[in-house]
Order: structure tokens, then C-alpha cells, then sequence
């Protein structure tokens, strides 16, 4: 979508584009805001992603599809980002005010010569025996800090696939036959675009055939379900190590939000 020179001043899309947004979210399970960003802004993110990046990878020769966590300081906290205002406007409509993330977020970086990933979905349905397509849980929003193009790896993704509901989610070979059939299109768009995705939608990584790397930040955020988990106290129990270790897996699994912690 392409929106206008007010919008991008007021930080707010307007009442016809948030519809527009809401429904292609729903009915193609992502929406792409073009350029919505500052270009000097996302230039200062970019360099400072890139240095980041080197450091985190100053062994490792990277080749192919993999990204970072993103360092608790600026520029990487900076609002833009952990709470965008375009992504906040259409996330609060489709999953309520009280969405919630968590830290560190990540980043998908295509390095040179990378190859195609499988196709595959973030996450499968909330109800997988079900056939019902519920709202909107879990969604991903994705900050271009280059130019995404066919050559640099703009990722391929199934407009409408996270309404199929009869594959498991880690079925790869089911999915990929399936894609075959189905057309796609890739994410071509500017810097400083703004990317919400439904994580039930089928997508890749694909090759990057440029000398530079090819990167997006990656927040992921959920619906609250019930009264948790902003009710801190009920989550961060804590719970004695030497009791916690006493604890069969399958109870250590269930109480996985509490806290095991020496109190000696
Ligand atoms: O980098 C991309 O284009 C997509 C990466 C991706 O989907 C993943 O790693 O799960």
C-alpha cells in the first residue's frame, strides 16, 4: 500500500487506508506499507544494524538465510521500531489492545550467494485439528532496512495461505507440493517499509544475488489470551531450584513460566 505524504507525517494511516490494511491482512495475510520510515532514519538503523551484524558474526562466515537479536539499546529501541505506529494501529484493531512482545526481537538478514529456503509457515493454526480459520494470534513485523529486490532475495510469500487449514504445520513436503499450485509474489519494496504478516502465512527466504546483504528487522507480537500473561505476579512465581529439579518433566513443562532460582 501506498500511503500518503499526511499519513507518513501524522504516523497514522487514515480511516480508509486502516480498513484497506485490516482487510488485506485478513484476506491476504500480510499487508506491505511502502516507505512509510524516514530515509534517514532507516539509514542511521541500517549502519548501525550492519555494525551489529559484523560483530555478532565476526567468526562465522555466514552464507546463507539468519539474522540477529537485536542489542537492548538505541537505535534498536527506539519507538519507531518496538512500538511503529502504522504497525500498532492495524495490530491493536486485528488483536486487541493488549498485544504483547517480547525481548530480544530479530532480524532476517539474505547474505550473498544464500540459496532458497523451504517454503513454510511462522507458526500453524491455533486449533490444528480444527477446520475453522480463527483470527489473527501471532503476527511478525518486518522493518526493510534496504531496498528489497527479485536480485537482493525479497522474500516469496502465498497471499491467502494462512486460511488453508487441512496441512500441519511442520508438514514441509505437504506444504511445498501444495505451493506449486498456488500463486505467489514476492515482498518488492522500498527502504523503510513496514511489513505486518500474519505468521500462519507460507513464505521463504530466497537467493540473495547481490554482493550486499539483504535485511529486515523482526518483531513478532501476540494476542493476550485470558487474563495473562500482563498479570506479572501469576507468571513470575518464583520457585526453589532444589524443588523445581524434583519436578517431572511433564510438571516442569506446564509451570514453565515460573522462575527456578536458588533461595538458599
Ligand atoms: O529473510 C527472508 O526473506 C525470510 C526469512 C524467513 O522467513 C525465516 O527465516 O523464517
Amino acid at each position: 500500500m501506498i500511503i500518503s505524504e499526511e499519513e507518513r507525517r501524522n504516523n497514522q494511516l487514515n480511516q480508509d487506508n486502516l480498513i484497506q490494511a485490516l482487510r488485506l491482512l485478513r484476506e491476504c495475510g500480510y499487508v506491505i506499507l511502502e516507505a512509510v520510515l524516514p530515509s534517514d532514519w532507516i539509514e542511521e538503523m541500517h549502519s548501525a544494524y550492519n555494525e551489529e551484524v559484523q560483530k555478532q558474526f565476526v567468526e562465522a562466515k555466514p552464507t546463507g538465510h539468519g539474522g540477529i537479536s537485536a542489542p537492548l539499546c538505541m537505535p534498536f529501541l527506539d519507538p519507531l521500531v518496538i512500538e511503529n505506529p502504522f504497525a500498532m494501529q492495524i495490530l491493536k484493531q486485528a488483536m486487541g489492545d493488549d498485544i504483547f512482545s517480547y525481548f530480544p526481537y530479530g532480524s532476517n538478514t539474505a547474505w550473498p550467494g544464500c540459496g532458497i529456503q523451504h517454503i513454510h509457515r511462522d507458526t500453524g493454526h491455533l486449533f490444528p485439528d480444527e477446520p475453522h480459520v480463527l483470527p489473527i494470534s501471532l503476527a511478525v513485523v518486518n522493518i526493510a532496512l534496504v531496498d528489497f529486490t527479485e536480485e537482493n532475495g525479497a522474500t516469496e510469500v502465498w497471499p491467502a495461505s494462512h486460511l488453508i487449514t487441512d496441512l500441519q504445520h511442520n508438514d514441509k513436503k505437504s506444504l511445498e507440493e501444495r505451493a506449486i499450485q498456488l500463486p505467489s509474489t514476492r515482498t518488492i519494496m522500498p527502504a523503510g517499509s513496514v511489513v505486518v504478516r500474519d505468521m500462519r502465512c507460507w513464505h521463504r527466504g530466497m537467493p540473495n544475488q547481490t554482493q550486499e546483504i539483504r535485511s529486515m528487522l523482526a518483531l513478532v507480537y501476540f494476542r493476550r489470551f485470558h487474563h495473562l500473561p500482563d498479570n506479572a505476579e501469576t507468571f513470575r512465581k518464583i520457585i526453589p531450584l532444589k524443588v523445581w529439579e524434583q519436578m517431572p518433566p511433564q510438571s516442569q513443562k506446564i509451570y514453565r513460566y515460573n522462575l527456578p532460582e536458588n533461595v538458599d
